[in-house]
């Protein structure tokens, strides 16, 4: 036996790859806070992934994210396949482990040893929520799960991130998911590889289906038009079919090399993601710490000084960056 304090990152990377829940609690654990320790063991196990399929389910609070995953695990268990579970929550603070049973509808599975699931708090976590999520992802993956859910709610900048290293996103809405719709509509929202009209048990859900399909026809030019499933996820109605429409999706980039694409502009996108999530933080804290640089600001208010000089100033002071002419 292993306790907590003793691992290393040869045991811990090694617990890890031999799918063992504590070293996988333990790195992810880890990884919220943001420890030295983590980074090695994910830089050990790196040349070891890219062999699972991760899904983002993304939605509204309450649509039934949580039951969804729930019911697609059952199915795919029934499947005999591995899986992992990452709920972010981005509210919660970090290292408390965002408490599971409120907010993830899973303890159905915490017996099976082929599932691991895990909820993922991140407030102040300094890379923030992309960094973190990418990190458990990984771990995962290296521990050989073959499927990986990530369940993270709404559609802000953070969330985006958090769901840009999807292979597959499906956004699950129900009847009265009306600010999502208008997003859909007004392309604020990146349109997802599937969606899932969720309690389709609420007569309103078949007036919803219909909008969302208006919606997606407006958009005939793209390659993939993303089916959308009416479900149930407390009775696990559709939820096969939820499932087929994710293995249409997945079948679909794994024809031509699209898959290898996707991941290639989605990692790309996240290490983008989170060294700019990096350097924003480092620049506030810069500013906040030095006087002089603080000063420049307030010179900006009283118009002493215009704000691109100021930029300037904090540019070349905090990351000795040089511009030319026009910058
Ligand atoms: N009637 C009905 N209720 C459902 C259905 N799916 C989920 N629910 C209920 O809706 C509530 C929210 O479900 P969750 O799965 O926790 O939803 P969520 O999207 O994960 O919620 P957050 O993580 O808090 O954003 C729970 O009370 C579920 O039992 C459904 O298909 N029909
Ligand atoms: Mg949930």
């Amino acid at each position: 036996m292993t306790r907590r304090a003793d691992w290393t990152r040869e045991t811990l990377a090694e617990g890890v790859r031999s799918g063992d829940k504590r070293a996988l609690a333990r790195a992810i654990s880890l990884i919220e806070n943001g420890d030295a320790l983590a980074y090695d063991v994910v830089r050990d196990l790196y040349p070891q992934t890219g062999h699972s399929y991760a899904i983002g389910i993304t939605g509204p609070p309450g649509v039934g994210k949580s039951s969804l995953i729930s019911a697609l695990v059952q199915h795919v268990r029934g499947e005999g396949r591995s899986v992992g579970v990452i709920s972010v929550d981005p509210s919660s603070p970090f290292t408390q482990g965002a408490l599971l049973g409120d907010r993830i509808r899973l303890s159905d599975h915490f017996t099976d040893p082929e599932v691991f699931i895990r909820s993922m708090g991140t407030r102040g976590h300094l890379g923030g929520l992309a960094e973190a999520t990418l990190q458990a992802l990984l771990v995962l993956d290296a521990a050989g799960k073959e499927l990986v859910f990530v369940e993270t709610v709404g559609a802000g900048q953070s969330e985006v991130e958090v769901i840009g290293i999807a292979d597959t996103v499906v956004l699950a809405l129900m009847p009265g998911s009306g600010d999502s719709v208008q997003a859909l509509k007004a392309g604020i929202m990146e349109i997802p590889d599937v969606i899932a009209i969720n309690k389709m048990d609420h007569p309103a859900a078949k007036t919803m289906l219909n909008e969302v399909r208006s919606i997606l026809s407006l958009d005939r030019e793209r390659e993939w038009r993303p089916p959308i499933v009416l479900t149930e996820a407390t009775r696990g109605e559709n939820v096969d079919v939820l499932w087929e429409k994710i293995a249409d999706h997945r079948a679909h980039l794994e024809s031509d090399g699209r898959l290898e694409e996707r991941r290639r502009k989605n990692l790309a996108g996240e290490v983008f993601a989170v060294a700019s999530g990096r350097a924003k933080a480092h620049l506030e804290r810069a500013v906040a710490g030095d006087p002089e640089l603080r000063r420049l600001l307030d010179e900006v208010q009283r118009r002493e000084l215009d704000p691109l000089t100021a930029v300037r100033e904090i540019m070349e002071k905090v990351f000795k960056l040089h511009h030319g002419k026009g910058s």
